[in-house]
């Protein structure tokens, strides 16, 4: 996958160099590119931002070094030139081709899920472009709608300064599903919203550990038993910390056992799906 992100902070992203992703980047599995965006600016103090039409507080980042940004950023991921992109030639792509996906972060888009990232990861491309202060001229948006699937996508309920921190969330749910990336594949399957359920608790040696003991079950050899205490632990932590997830949930695979359990948590079963009793 071929990744680019645009920033007047480039240095903010230099932790996707590290760790797992990093090691993805070295073994050609991931291609990842970040822009300045005051590169693309042609004045002597390389201004990004302006006063907002309509007045009120703060600062709108202009459009134009978007546009050379993001004209840039699409002639690298699809071959067009940069002055196709300039001069509005360069329409939707030939042949029915899908229009590279720009994801733009922000508080105001739509949530962000691993659903979500599960659907980017079989983009051949990303593109991610960080807005900072009160946010991008609307029109860069409907302009860059003409040569990108526009989204804009937000990590939750709460205001970040900008979108590279977003960026990074994002980047990252996204680069450990890409095949090689992580090495066991199958932590992948076993893990939290994989099943739209939260995880199950995890536990090591010491089996007793001051005065804290880890649950018999596990210390059992029954791997029949440990799958169902570990689901009833799932469906127990969904149940206390994100209730909301387990409302209109399939429960079409649940037994005997873990209707019982959803029972006494206070859900039922209804046309194959769980719904507060
Ligand atoms: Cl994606 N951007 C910003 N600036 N703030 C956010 C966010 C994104 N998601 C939650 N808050």
């Amino acid at each position: 996958m071929r990744i680019d992100v645009v920033s007047i902070f480039p240095d903010y992203l230099a932790p996707l160099r590290l760790s797992l992703l990093g090691r993805a980047q070295e073994d050609g599995l991931l291609t990842l590119t970040v822009h300045d965006l005051r590169e693309f600016t042609s004045d002597r103090h390389r201004t990004v931002d302006d006063t907002p039409y309509g007045g009120g507080a703060g600062m709108v980042m202009k459009p134009e070094p978007w546009a050379l940004a993001l004209g840039r950023v699409l002639a690298a991921q699809t071959g067009v030139s940069d002055a196709s992109v300039d001069d509005g030639a360069a329409g939707a792509p030939a042949g029915g081709a899908r229009r590279p996906v720009l994801i733009v972060p922000s508080p105001a888009g739509q949530v962000f899920t691993q659903a979500m990232a599960h659907e980017l990861a079989e983009e051949p491309t990303l593109a991610f472009a960080c807005g900072r202060y009160e946010g991008i001229d609307e029109r860069v948006l409907d302009w860059a709608g003409e040569h990108f699937d526009v989204r804009p996508v937000s990590l939750g309920d709460y205001v970040l300064n900008g979108g590279e921190v977003a960026v990074m969330a994002m980047v990252e749910a996204v680069g450990r599903l890409l095949p090689g990336v992580v090495g066991n594949p199958h932590s992948l399957v076993e893990e939290s919203h994989s099943d739209g359920l939260l995880e199950y608790p995890v536990y090591t040696k010491p089996a007793s550990w001051r005065g804290h003991e880890v649950p018999e079950v596990l210390l059992s050899g029954n791997h029949g038993r440990i799958a169902q205490w570990r689901l009833e632990q799932q469906l127990r932590r969904t149940a206390a910390r994100r209730p909301e997830l387990l409302e209109g949930a399939d429960a079409s695979a649940y037994g005997k056992a873990e209707r019982a359990v959803l029972r006494e948590l206070g859900f039922e079963v209804a046309d194959g799906r769980l719904r507060r009793a």
